[in-house]
């Protein structure tokens, strides 16, 4: 249905629009292009009109951390804004983060006037000449699925519906829209628009079912099947979906550098994180949306084991090079995709050979947790703490309602998230800066969850931290960060020893580019914005520190951060 509301602007029409398309938040950190859709807001504000939510966010990264944080549980894209090229030079490396993890958004900029006089909206500022580049959408564009320039009112509709159905269609990802202030500030009376998009909205796609049998086969006749997954979470619907794949042929599930919760890792087939120990025995290889499953350079499956790969682009199309092999490779929304081969499966395979694995595989489960829990508590009484006791302490507080953000240093083994949703770790990208603003999203999107980040301490630095807790002060997002403050790169450290064991470094015991000391004291960072700010030097302190956090959090209602002085790795 058609509807016709009164606008002053392109820039009041584009809001009706966003917020006609259940666009709740904009994320922006602006500059003079954005005049006449502060003008907008400002209007629609005042006059108590629909409209996103407009959040001050003052540094790029942590908008579109926001926004991909946001997404990520919600699934609903939203629009971040920044001021022309300098601002999306800005938001790269996290355009980057949310590409690669399929993370729908609307990513946007100011463009530069483009007239120098005649238009309202042409060039009057210093910078209008200096900050137009040849092709605005050129350095953002290996990134994003699409992108566009609004030319003019006429296709307003056109234009955003497009926009907004691109980067949802899967693969999900950012696309990248330019708005010229000229277009922005136009003089209109009224803006008809349909209520509802037009634009095709892709439905979802399973494989063929010729091609889910001979998966199926290869399944029902392995005798050492082995799942591997990084990212089959991000649809929650899917963790079920794996579950009843695995039980259907007993096979052991490795989730490796998990993006997502993807499933419960107190299952008895839950394999631990690293496939390395099971590759070799393997006959039968599940890629569950998993980039890099082994490092072919160090290991390899036997080569007469057969390979499965499933995920929405099992080709990692946008990968320039990914050889890992497939003899059947199904491509659609994995939960769909892993319950039809589930059925498939469990129509063909051996049930007595089914259940020996999965008591075989239960037998090992337990002993590894058993191992784990016990190195844990080893390093109970270390100081500065162990990063595997902070994680302990940190899963001990853990419940269904509470989410973890994790940039880098909690330790997998230490924690068992058992719910869809409730964990969420670095991007396979690795641009770093991505955990301090996605928590802060998370917490927009579910204000009644607990949301811990847990984050290295040069993440914390890289997520533009001011920035961060002024956000969450401004607009009441109370997130506990725990710091875990090696004072170094240890990322870096381990790259350099692993490549010259016995090089320069490890005989002078001297490596430059990789320490951070003199450790500023990140507590006061987070009190300055108001929050809770705590140093922890003590193991046996860090629960109680923990309690005191989350008290502020949940019950003062404040953002929290724990310094917690961890060893420095040599
Ligand atoms: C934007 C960006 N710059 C640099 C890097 C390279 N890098 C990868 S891990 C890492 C160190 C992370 O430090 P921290 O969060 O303290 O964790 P730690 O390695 O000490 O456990 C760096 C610098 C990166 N991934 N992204």
């Amino acid at each position: 249905m058609a509807k016709r509301v009164s606008v002053e602007s392109t820039a009041e029409a584009y809001l009706e629009l966003l917020a006609s398309r259940g666009v709740d938040y904009f994320f922006g950190n602006a500059g003079t292009d954005f005049a006449p859709l502060i003008e907008a807001f400002a209007k629609r504000q005042t006059q108590g009109q629909h409209l996103p939510r407009p959040l001050t966010v003052p540094h790029e990264t942590v908008a579109v951390a926001m926004a991909h944080g946001y997404t990520m549980v919600t699934g609903r894209p939203q629009v971040v804004m920044v001021h022309v090229i300098v601002g999306a030079a800005n938001a790269l490396a996290g355009v980057i983060n949310a590409a690669r993890c399929q993370v729908p958004m609307l990513f946007t900029a100011g463009r530069n006037p483009l007239t120098e006089a005649g238009l309202p909206g042409s060039r009057n500022r210093q910078i209008h000449w200096a900050q137009e580049s040849f092709d605005q959408g050129g350095m953002m564009r290996e990134w994003v699925k699409w992108d566009y320039e609004l030319r003019n009112f006429v296709q307003l509709e056109t234009v955003v519906d497009r926009a907004l159905a691109i980067t949802q269609a899967e693969p999900q990802g950012p696309v990248y829209l330019m708005l010229p202030r000229e277009v922005l500030a136009e003089h209109h009376d009224h803006f008809e628009y349909s209520e509802s998009s037009r634009a095709p909205q892709p439905a979802e796609t399973v494989a063929a079912p010729d091609a889910v049998q001979r998966a199926a086969d290869i399944l029902a006749e392995a005798r050492q099947p082995l799942l591997i997954t990084k990212g089959a979470g991000r649809d929650p619907g899917a963790v079920a979906a794996l579950v009843r794949l695995a039980e259907s042929c007993g096979a052991a599930v490795v989730e490796n550098s998990p993006t997502y919760m993807n499933f419960p890792q107190d299952h008895p087939l839950h394999a631990g994180f690293d496939a390395g120990p099971h590759l070799e025995a393997a006959d039968a290889i599940v890629v569950v949306e998993c980039d890099a499953p082994w490092f072919p350079a160090l290991q390899q499956p036997r080569p007469e084991a057969r390979l499965i790969q499933i995920g929405v682009d099992p080709l990692f199309t946008r990968y320039p090079i990914r050889g890992f092999g497939g003899d059947v490779s199904l491509a659609g929304a994995p939960r769909l995709t892993m319950a039809a081969l589930a059925d498939a499966v469990a129509a063909r395979a051996d049930q007595g050979a089914v259940s020996v694995r999965r008591d075989r595989w239960a037998e090992l489960h337990r002993r590894r947790r058993e191992s784990w829990l016990a190195a844990g508590k080893a390093t109970a009484a270390d100081a500065p703490l162990d990063m595997k006791w902070v994680s302990r302490c940190v899963a001990d507080v853990l419940d269904d309602r509470t989410i973890v953000v994790n940039e880098y240093d909690l330790d997998h083994t230490q924690a068992c998230f058992r719910t869809p949703g409730t964990y969420f770790g670095s991007p396979q990208s690795g641009g770093l800066g991505w955990g301090v603003g996605s928590a802060l999203g998370v917490k927009l999107a579910k204000p009644d969850h607990t949301v811990i980040c847990c984050v290295g301490d040069g993440s914390y630095m890289f997520g533009a931290p001011t920035a961060a807790h002024f956000v969450g002060r401004a607009h009441d997002l109370p997130v506990l960060y725990v710091v875990f403050n090696n004072r170094a790169w240890n990322a870096v450290k381990r790259a350099v020893q692993s490549h010259a064991p016995e090089g320069w470094t490890a005989r002078t015991g001297h490596m430059p580019l990789s320490d951070l000391e003199p450790a500023p004291d990140y507590e006061m960072v987070c009190q300055a914005s108001g929050g809770y700010g705590e140093r922890v030097e003590s193991p046996a302190e860090l629960p109680a520190a923990l309690q005191r956090a989350l008290r502020a959090v949940r019950d003062e209602k404040r953002q929290a951060l724990l310094n917690v002085v961890c060893k420095k790795p040599a």
